[in-house]
């Protein structure tokens, strides 16, 4: 029998009070995982879960029934777990938790919101970060802290298996939930990306309104073998990030979601605090890379809580090769 998540915490958060309450934290994020997860495989129980709710969000996207589900589960499970603060992509502004809690959370309750309808894997993103007294004094500077000081960072996708990815600094470990043992079992110890890829992973209906610098680096993978690359490349999108992070944990390859000239897309699509950071994270701890195209994703300083950032992780190689083709100046 594999070992279990609780046993996984235990051993490595076990270091002092601040560590404890993120290892409890994260088994309150698991237990609101579950609900969603049992939401969905009952469909709502007659609920259309990918039905609009007429509201919008944080960003102007229209609120599904799922949106609003998963934010009211873990917002309960961050008040379970004696959070600071809450800063949600569902909501404006982050909410205020326990006055004297050590941690917050940023969060992306349901991503792949556009594949719910779809029976596609769709999932949970979250980053967790210190609380100082000085964030206490101004809380807005909370959610404006760079991802190189998150503690744990980590997403669920439900997808045919409910799974969670995690760090909390010392790799990127997944976990497994098994319904027969009632909980989450460890399913590969340490992951490491692949160094080298022939896959990228890019909605190419944007290709477009890509600068020239990312138009050439696709133009050369799909030249192939023939092409100044020497070798065939395949292309996977799944449109929801943890399905698409998730897979170049397992087999290497690089995802890309560069900003472009269109209104509302200049820094791309994913957020910086609950999309990019934490998966930024999870690649690094596995041996992969994650920029904005030139800087590291983790060094970035974030103006907000919601703010965009463009994407490009995976494959450390890869990634540092598309740094290459941004900063060419032909
Ligand atoms: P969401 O959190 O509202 O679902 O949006 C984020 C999603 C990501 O999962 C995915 O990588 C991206 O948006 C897909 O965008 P597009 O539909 O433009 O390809
Ligand atoms: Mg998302």
């Amino acid at each position: 029998m594999s070992s279990s998540l609780d046993a996984y915490l235990r051993s490595a958060l076990d270091a002092d009070e601040g560590q404890r309450q993120i290892a409890e934290a994260i088994r309150h994020l698991c237990t609101a995982s579950i609900k969603v997860r049992n939401t969905i495989i009952e469909g709502g129980s007659g609920n259309d879960l990918g039905g609009q709710r007429g509201d919008s969000n944080s960003d102007g996207d229209i609120q599904k029934e799922l949106d609003v589900i998963a934010d009211k589960a873990f917002l309960q499970a961050a008040r379970d777990s004696s959070f600071a603060f809450f800063g949600s992509e569902e909501q404006d502004e982050a909410v205020t938790l326990s006055k004297d809690g050590l941690h917050a959370i940023a969060i992306d309750p349901l991503d792949g919101s556009s594949n719910i309808s779809t029976n596609v894997s769709i999932g949970t993103i979250f980053s967790i970060l210190p609380v100082t007294d000085a964030h206490r004094k101004n809380p807005k500077s909370v959610f404006e802290q760079k991802g190189a000081n998150q503690l744990a960072a980590g997403f669920f996708t439900y997808g045919p298996q409910l799974q969670l990815v995690l760090t909390v600094g010392n790799g990127t470990h997944v976990f497994l939930f098994s319904p027969k043992f009632g909980g989450f079992v460890e399913q590969a110890a340490s992951v490491m990306v692949a160094d080298r890829s022939r896959e990228f992973s890019a909605n190419m209906s944007n290709y477009r309104h890509w600068d020239v610098h990312i138009r050439n680096y696709i133009d050369d993978c799909l030249a192939g073998a023939e092409g100044p690359r020497e070798r065939d490349f395949g292309m996977r999108y799944v449109g929801s990030l943890v399905a698409d992070a998730y897979r170049i944990l397992q087999r290497g390859g690089v995802f890309l979601y560069p900003g472009d000239e269109r209104k509302g897309y200049q820094k791309g699509r994913l957020r910086l605090m609950y999309e990019a950071n934490p998966v930024a994270m999870l690649m690094e701890q596995a041996g992969g890379a994650a920029t904005d195209g030139a800087r590291r994703i983790l060094d970035i300083e974030p103006e907000s809580l919601h703010v965009r950032t463009p994407l490009v992780f995976g494959s450390k190689r890869e990634v540092e090769r598309i740094g290459r083709y941004m900063t060419d100046s032909d």
